[in-house]
């Protein structure tokens, strides 16, 4: 059951509480916490909230910027009616690695910051008692670790990060912690397909369980009636005249899952909400449900002010208002997959997501931003840390796929953000990353990647392996900005002209594209940095990708302004947010949503 990622779902056989609330924290800096036993209680601690970034709390830079090992504590009683139960303590993410105890015995270890972490809690638990629950965290970046990224050290001996990547390096437990009782004999995994028979679907099912008691599968409408169901671990449920999950008009059905004995009593119920769609890549065209669809929205950050990447239900619900006022229909979950209500939300809203695994910094450069574009060739894929790099990433990949395959509004997996592409080595790696990831999804969804202006395409070594082509170009910013915009435009025809005449039959998504503008600026004629050169720049950037019918889709950098690393480029962060951090629309909001009621 450590493997099973299905999200918390209450009902007579299973139940959950959130651990949520104050917990202790305490910094490790010499990484004496281990020796001195800390797993057995903290010697020293603060009091920090769980979820939380803890980079956002405090008024220290030491703290703001720590970098090492850091430890969480809590204590908890098991609730009364648990004892004959199975218990586990499950994470939504602890970033970057952490090693999880209780009373004083280790449970796990987990490399990855953005994926759930799970732990069997029963053969350390006491009843009637408390119970000590403590986390070993670490935000150390490395080459091997997903996102890349390394450390310096500063006279004083202080550690800093040097992130590999355009985003600050938040750490901590970032998403909530459940307490989970579930049955002796339990669901593990379910997974869903679904075919198309005319106005008719076919649902396929497969249940993973811990025994071999027979399973039921029931589907529900909308209004809670019965419209199939089956017996069997795998099967297929008949729905006639299905209600089809479309964007923004998004239909959900339950699948209830029932485990029962030979003499039909139920051991254990899971139900979930699902949306019945295809999803499909046909010649140049992105098809849901048989139908061409054109993706249009942002690349978006887990962040918000003092929370960090703290998940929240009131930013998220705002970021989705915003979405559906600019008429968007999709987002990037760039780059790392993010909270798991994210995607719930999008379930309900009818909402595309392409979903992204944290391989961001693949290319040995602390200013990535800059680096892409330069031609300069980083030797990434050359060193022996690559075996190491490469299990990390396909276990996130496979992490990823079992967390969120049942969504229906992932519609594709970007397994990199802008890595080196231009090698051999980089072939080799990731032609052994897709085909194995190739295996990982039932559903077969598209396998994509964001490719950095270097990646031309008389350069780039990895396109081919791309189900459909995912672009992220400044033309406009970083390459001819400003006054020199008009000669970006012509250095983008021609970058566009290549890719036309490879005839490759397969859609390109523009995933980035943006200018960073301060909300305060306002400059007649625009000049970069101003709100009117925002929108002179988007309208640049259309006018190419409306040349060409082989563009499906553009996703603008970003959504909204965010915190980085510092750096003379950024003020206080990115600001190439479409809406400021506090979530306000720039005026490029309303060219967007313009553009968007009609595209
Ligand atoms: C990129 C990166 C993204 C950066 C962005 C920028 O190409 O993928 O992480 O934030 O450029 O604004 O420089």
């Amino acid at each position: 059951m450590e493997n099973s990622l299905l999200y918390p779902c209450n009902n007579r056989y299973r139940d959950s509480r959130l651990l949520d609330g104050l917990w202790q924290f305490q910094f490790d800096p010499t990484a004496k916490g281990k020796a001195q036993h800390w797993e057995k209680g903290l010697p020293q601690p603060l009091k920090v909230p769980v979820p939380g970034s803890f980079s956002e709390l405090f008024t220290k830079e030491q703290q703001r910027d720590y970098v090492g090992d850091f430890w969480y504590e809590t204590n908890f009683f098991v609730p009364r009616g648990w004892e004959q139960t199975t218990l586990w303590v499950r994470f939504g993410s602890l970033t970057q690695r952490a090693t999880v105890y209780c009373n004083g015995v280790e449970l796990t270890t987990h490399e990855g910051g953005f994926l759930p972490v799970i732990a069997a809690l029963s053969s350390v638990i006491r009843l009637n008692q408390e119970n000590k629950l403590v986390v070993q965290l670490n935000n150390e970046l490395n080459e091997t670790s997903l996102p890349c990224g390394t450390q310096k050290i500063l006279p004083s001996g202080r550690k800093i990060a040097k992130p590999y990547f355009d985003f600050f390096n938040y750490a901590g437990i970032q998403r909530s912690v459940w307490l989970l009782s579930l049955p002796q004999v339990a669901i593990q995994d379910y997974s869903v397909t679904f075919q198309r028979e005319e106005e008719n679907a076919l649902v396929n099912f497969d249940v993973q369980t811990t025994d071999s008691n027979s399973v039921q599968v029931r589907l529900l409408d909308a209004q809670g009636k019965l419209v199939a169901a089956a017996h069997g671990k795998q099967g297929t449920l008949r729905v006639p005249h299905a209600h089809w999950w479309q964007v923004r008009n998004a239909y959900l059905y339950q699948i209830v899952i029932q485990l029962k004995t030979e003499t039909g009593e139920i051991l254990d119920e899971y139900s979930d909400r699902i949306g019945i769609r295809t999803v499909e890549i046909s010649g140049t065209k992105i098809l849901l449900n048989g139908k061409p669809i054109y993706l249009k929205g942002f690349g978006k950050h887990e962040d918000f002010a003092i929370l960090g990447k703290t998940f929240n239900w009131s930013v998220a619900k705002r970021d989705f208002e915003l979405m559906k006022w600019s008429n968007a229909n999709c987002f990037r979950t760039s780059h790392y997959p993010h909270a798991e209500e994210w995607y719930q939300f999008a379930d309900e809203e009818g909402f595309l997501i392409i979903d992204e695994v944290p391989a961001v910094g693949m290319m040995r450069s602390t200013h990535n931003y800059v680096a892409a574009g330069s031609g300069k060739y980083t030797h990434f894929f050359e060193t022996p840390t690559v075996p190491q790099l490469k299990a990390n990433h396909l276990q996130q990949i496979n992490e990823m796929i079992v967390r969120d395959k049942n969504h229906p509004s992932v519609i594709a997996w970007s397994l990199f953000n802008e890595p080196e592409t231009t090698s051999a080595y980089a072939k080799e790696y990731f032609t052994e990353i897709f085909t194995k990831a190739r295996q990982y999804d039932p559903q077969k969804r598209p396998l994509t990647g964001a490719l950095e202006k270097n990646s031309q395409p008389d350069k780039c070594q990895c396109f081919p392996l791309l189900d459909f082509i995912c672009l992220n170009r400044y033309y406009g910013w970083y390459i001819s900005g400003g006054a020199d915009i008009e000669e970006a435009e012509q250095l983008f025809q021609q970058e566009m002209e290549k890719w036309k005449a490879l005839n490759l039959n397969v859609p390109i998504v523009f995933t980035e594209f943006g200018a960073d503008t301060l909300p305060s600026e306002h400059k007649l004629p625009s000049s970069m940095w101003s709100q009117e050169y925002q929108c002179k720049y988007l309208k640049m950037n259309f006018h190419v990708f409306d040349n060409y019918d082989f563009v499906q889709g553009e996703l603008v950098w970003c959504f909204a302004d965010f915190q980085t690393a510092e750096a003379i480029m950024r003020v206080n962060g990115n600001r190439k947010g479409v809406f400021t951090r506090e979530r306000q629309p720039k005026d490029a909001a309303f060219m967007l949503k313009q553009r968007w009621e009609t595209k």
